[in-house]
């Protein structure tokens, strides 16, 4: 046909992953389809699919703006990229120079792959206060947790089979993998290893897709994870089920563990976790017994105050049962010969100086965190008292008016920034209140390197097609910038080239890489057992200061934190706050993921929105009876910090106390306010701690709420009260 061809490119419409076969006619984007052979074998979800309608919305942003009215006003002027990216140059430099790196901060919203640029970018200038976001609630605890117990940044569990075995016990921990393809797994992996798996046990408040498939369904409490996994090593080691020859000759700390886990009796878990006692013990008892086995871990664990301890307990379980590096159990994945494309960012991290790391915002107390990121929350706070060191802030992608704690307080912080200068396709929330917005392509419509999570494989993302108007590349956006405030650590001249330089060791040209679409390492290249050979350590052994796996991690120890796991009541419970229980006497849990937001994207496409008109809340038929509230009633869910309203969606499948507030849904057809107060769940999360002790993640899990119906003459939403 006329003009038509395909292209082989990387889905990036999540964190990302999914081979695309792109069909273009003359120019245009006609059709998309899942790639057969790539290593997620032709599957794509609905969000993936409406790429389409994504790319080609009426609203994309297609030009660089200045703000002329006053901020949020909704005045906006359009500028040359010469003028905006100059403004944003001249402002970075200024500020560095007045008050130092570490009054301009940088960041972004969750991962889409180009986390190597803005790391870089922050280096490259010497900043100590980069990473305002949410990665404190979203995968660190649990990556420095893989660091601190195995000196490796992250495990993946080993679906593919190819060692010659697959996982016979599968744990799905808080995690919805066969939805959300988070962290570097893929659904279609996960479900096609289960039929090979004899036991899946799931962990969650909820039922969901998958847990009418379980051997075991543990229906815990929100935000007593750590608790549970402490009771799992409690059984697993008194009843003497762990792996003793791994234990024994690998591990380092283990009586310190068996100590601290010896109060943690089945009785004691099921009376924290509302877990019956026997399921707890099968549960262990499984897992230690039916080998090999992997842990899928997700975000919930981390989003609350007790991250690290979650965190910690649960990667002991893979650690002792002998679920490492062996086939079918929990893998560090070797990269392909391009080596981590994260490189880009480590290897001018020296370029920061101690004394600006040190003097990060929230370092002095929430010292467990990858450096250079700040603390949310303190940033802020600080931000409102008018005391903050940040100045300026460039961001790209996110919206913190959704993603962070308590929205109002979020709202009142960013207005105190002296400047704002944000990257995005559409005009968010957040570009409503920034003074200059830029406009990015696609991924349909950019050349870049995928490599969300380091892994066995690294992609190519491929252009289609032209962005429409003047929008552009993130890669050329960060180059344009990192070129005007730091040249020497920028120097490429175009983005070729610098795909060009992040693919050398490989020794390929982005040219070819782009034909290829990706360079993986799988089957028999993928070795096993690294720990019994050379790899990590001379003579074998795990790259951390013993050598061992540390069980009672030194990491944790040199900081000044205790090293082992322990549990600790939610900030707002029946048992923490009994009297705040009175007035608010419903467990609030905002999130667990639906198929049809990724966050705040894709509620303004007709094809999802068809899926999910509304946004709604989870209540137990019985407690919904007791409320007077029926299907499809509007709702107000109410906490400490304020209310919102969605959908009531009556759900058997949880405890009659808890109720589940969809997170993210951005109501893009209201304007103003109401966009982001309406519905949003994080209007109700807290901002005030207390946080995890040494990461300072905040509760977005386990908190306190009432419900009662909305009624005629209720107002939209409640305003923020700019004087409080
Ligand atoms: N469709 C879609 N996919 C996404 C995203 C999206 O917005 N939409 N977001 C992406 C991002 S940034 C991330 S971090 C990942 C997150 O993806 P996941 O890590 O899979 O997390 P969730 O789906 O939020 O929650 C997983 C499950 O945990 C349960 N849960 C809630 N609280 C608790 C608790 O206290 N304990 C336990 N054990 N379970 C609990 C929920 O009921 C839910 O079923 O998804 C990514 N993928
Ligand atoms: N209550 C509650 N709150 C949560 C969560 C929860 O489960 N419950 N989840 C938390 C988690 S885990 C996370 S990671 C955060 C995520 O929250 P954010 O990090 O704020 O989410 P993003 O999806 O990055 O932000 C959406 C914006 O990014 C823009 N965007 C998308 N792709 C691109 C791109 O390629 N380039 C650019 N420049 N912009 C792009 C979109 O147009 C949109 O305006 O939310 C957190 N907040
Ligand atoms: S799972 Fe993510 S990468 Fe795959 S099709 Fe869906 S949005 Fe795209
Ligand atoms: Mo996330």
């Amino acid at each position: 046909m006329n003009g038509k061809k395909i292209i082989r490119s990387t889905c990036k419409a999540c964190h990302g992953g999914c081979g695309v076969l792109v069909t273009v006619e003359n120019g245009v984007v006609t059709y998309l389809e899942g790639d057969p052979d790539s290593p997620t074998r032709g599957t794509m979800c609905a969000k993936g699919l409406s790429s389409i309608q994504h790319m080609n919305h009426p609203d994309r942003l297609t030009y660089p703006l200045k703000r002329v009215g006053e901020r949020g006003e909704g005045k906006w002027e359009r500028i040359s990229w010469d003028e905006a990216l100059d403004t944003i140059g001249n402002k970075m430099k200024g500020f560095i120079e007045q008050y130092g790196p570490n009054s301009v901060c940088n960041s972004q919203g969750t991962g889409r792959g180009y986390g190597r640029y803005t790391v870089r970018l922050g280096n490259s200038y010497g900043t100590g206060n980069r990473g305002l976001g949410t990665s404190h609630i979203c995968y660190f605890p649990r990556l420095k947790a893989f660091e601190a117990i195995f000196g490796v940044n992250r495990l993946y569990c080993d679906y593919h089979g190819w060692g010659g075995e697959y996982p016979k016990t599968q744990i799905s921990w808080a995690k919805q993998i066969e939805h959300t393809n988070a962290d570097g797994e893929m659904a279609v992996w996960f479900l096609d290893s289960l039929k090979h798996a004899k036991n899946l046990i799931v962990v969650d408040p909820r039922a969901t897709s998958i847990t009418n498939q379980a051997t075991l369904w543990l229906q815990i409490r929100p935000g007593t994870d750590a608790a549970l996994a402490m009771g799992m090593l409690n059984i697993i080691i008194y009843e003497n089920l762990y792996d003793k020859e791994f234990v024994n000759n690998w591990c380092d700390g283990f009586d310190k563990l068996k100590d601290r886990v010896r109060e943690f009796t089945p009785e004691k878990v099921s009376e924290i976790t509302w877990i019956p006692k026997e399921k707890i013990i099968q549960a262990a008892r499984i897992f230690a017994l039916e080998k090999p086995g992997c842990i899928q871990t997700g975000e919930p664990l981390d989003a609350i105050h007790n991250s690290h301890s979650n965190a910690l307990s649960i990667i002991a379980i893979m650690a002792i049962t002998g679920n490492v590096e062996r086939p079918g159990s929990m893998m560090c994945w070797v990269p392909p010969d391009t080596g981590p494309m994260e490189v880009f960012h480590w290897e001018i991290a020296d370029n920061v100086t101690k004394e600006n790391l040190e003097k990060g915002i929230g370092r002095d107390k929430y010292k467990f965190r990858p450096p250079g990121f700040c603390h949310t929350e303190t940033v802020l706070r600080q931000l409102r008292e008018g005391n903050c060191a940040i100045r300026m802030l460039h961001q790209h992608g996110g919206n913190f008016l959704f993603s962070l704690t308590n929205t109002k307080n979020v709202y009142k912080s960013l207005l105190n920034l002296e400047f704002i200068s944000i990257a995005d396709q559409f005009m968010s929330t957040f570009c409503e209140i920034a003074d200059i917005v830029l406009p990015v392509a696609h991924w349909l419509e950019e050349d870049d390197i995928w490599d969300m999570h380091p892994g066995f494989m690294v992609r190519a993302n491929n252009k289609a097609v032209e962005p429409p108007g003047e929008a552009r590349s993130t890669a050329w956006i960060y180059l344009e910038i990192g070129k005007r405030v730091a040249p020497k650590f920028w120097p490429w001249e175009t983005v070729e080239d610098m795909l060009n330089y992040q693919l050398r060791k490989a020794d390929i040209k982005w040219e070819d890489f782009k034909e290829i679409v990706m360079l993986a390492r799988t089957g028999k290249d993928q070795p096993y057992y690294k720990y019994k050979t050379d790899y990590w350590r001379k003579g074998g052994g795990f790259p951390t200061k013993t050598g061992k796996v540390e069980l009672c991690p030194t990491m944790l120890e040199d900081l000044g934190y205790d090293p082992l796991p322990y549990y600790e009541e939610p900030c707002e419970s029946y048992y923490s706050t009994p009297e705040l229980a009175e007035e608010y006497p419903l467990i609030l849990n905002t999130g667990g993921r639906v198929a049809y937001n990724f966050h705040t994207q894709f509620t303004n496409l007709p094809w999802i929105r068809e899926m999910q008109h509304y946004p709604r809340v989870q209540i137990h038929p019985d407690t919904a009876r007791e409320y007077g509230i029926e299907e499809g009633d509007w709702v107000w869910i109410e906490s400490l910090r304020g209310r919102i309203r969605q959908k009531a969606n009556l759900f058997a499948g949880m405890d009659p106390r808890i109720v589940v507030v969809q997170a993210g849904f951005c109501y893009w057809e209201k304007k103003g306010h109401a966009r982001f107060l309406t519905s949003n769940a994080n209007v109700l999360t807290d901002d005030a701690g207390p946080f995890d002790v040494a990461i300072g993640s905040s509760n977005y899990r386990a908190l306190l709420c009432k419900i009662y119906k909305v009624k005629d003459g209720d107002p939209l939403y409640d305003p923020i009260d700019m004087d409080n």
